[in-house]
């Protein structure tokens, strides 16, 4: 954080905030014995970033479950297109409490596209029945191939979950950013390394690593092996500039705590997990430091 905040490139971005920014950097975390890469020196909401990968395992892509959760990190995307569209003058409460309560309003407003989940458990094929026509073929459900795959043929160099659809991203609300998960067995551990085009470090990569450990996690419980390590790799790794006040805090603080996760029970399936079945242990932060998402 301090690296790219001192010295990183300033760049324009997407979203008009402004960004400092270093390209291709890499973390290993070692998840043996239950320890988590959990950051320290801010409270991360854990159960949130949990909450929205079981959201993605579902293969839903609407906000509507996470609302009715009070998980608002996907909010602010089909807000701001509500309010473009519209021209309505709404908060972000009034609008998630309407996804919540009105579901037809949730099925006009709510849906993000052939984001995550879609691409993860239903990932469009399309069969040839006749010159030039095709007709929907059924959905591949990448996360049950790879635990199919981890499971028989362990040495596989393709357990691989990939979110980039080239041709779906157009209707995406926003490309992945963790878009490349691969798992690796090597002496009875699972490990995974997740390649990630772009990476929000004060605010979305605490849950972005939490996820993919988390993940990591569930595979090895479900495939019976010892947790390994999980890898973590950015392609444009930056900072927003409205995000100062985050970093000169976090940077002047002391890491406190160490995170252990473990399962209450073992699920039938990696679809089954709910959050109840997360426990952390010895996690001791210091206090959560609110900071504003750029759309
Ligand atoms: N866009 C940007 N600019 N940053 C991101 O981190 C990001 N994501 C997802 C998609 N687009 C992104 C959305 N994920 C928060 C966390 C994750 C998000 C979006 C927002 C967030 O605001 N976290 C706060 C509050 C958490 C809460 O509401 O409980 C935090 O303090 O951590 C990266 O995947």
């Amino acid at each position: 954080m301090r690296y790219i905040w001192e010295r990183g490139d300033a760049r324009g971005d997407r979203t008009g905030v402004g960004t400092r920014s270093v390209f291709g950097a890499t973390i290993r975390f070692d998840l043996a014995g239950g320890a988590m890469p959990l950051l320290t020196t801010k409270r991360v909401y854990w159960k949130t970033a949990t909450r929205e990968l079981l959201w993605f395992l579902t293969g839903d892509t609407n906000i509507r479950s996470l609302c009715a959760q009070n998980v608002q990190i996907w909010t602010d995307w089909p807000l701001d297109r509500y309010r473009r569209e519209t021209g309505a003058v709404i908060s972000r409460e009034a609008f998630s409490q309407a996804i919540v309560e009105d579901e037809a309003f949730a099925r006009e407003w709510g849906d993000l596209g052939p984001v995550y989940g879609k691409q993860w458990v239903d990932w469009p094929t399309y069969e040839p029945v006749g010159e030039g026509l095709f007709r929907k073929g059924a959905g591949v459900n990448q996360v049950a191939e790879v635990v199919e795959s981890i499971t028989n043929n362990p040495g596989s160099r393709r357990h691989i979950i990939e979110g980039w659809n080239v041709a779906e991203l157009g209707s995406m609300a926003l490309p992945p950013c963790h878009k490349s998960y691969q798992f690796h067995v090597a002496d009875g551990r699972l490990s995974c390394l997740l390649y990630q085009r772009s990476c929000d470090l004060g605010l979305g990569f605490a849950f972005n690593m939490w996820s993919l450990a988390a993940l990591t996690r569930m595979m090895a419980q479900q495939c019976n092996l010892e947790p390994g390590e999980a890898v973590w790799t950015g392609g444009d790794v930056h900072l927003y500039l409205n995000h100062a006040e985050l970093v000169e805090e976090q940077l002047s603080r002391r890491p406190s705590g160490e995170a252990k996760l473990t399962f209450a029970r073992r699920p039938a399936s990696i679809f089954d997990y709910r959050i109840e079945d997360f426990e952390v242990s010895g996690y001791a932060p210091q206090g959560a430091i609110s900071a504003p998402v750029a759309v």
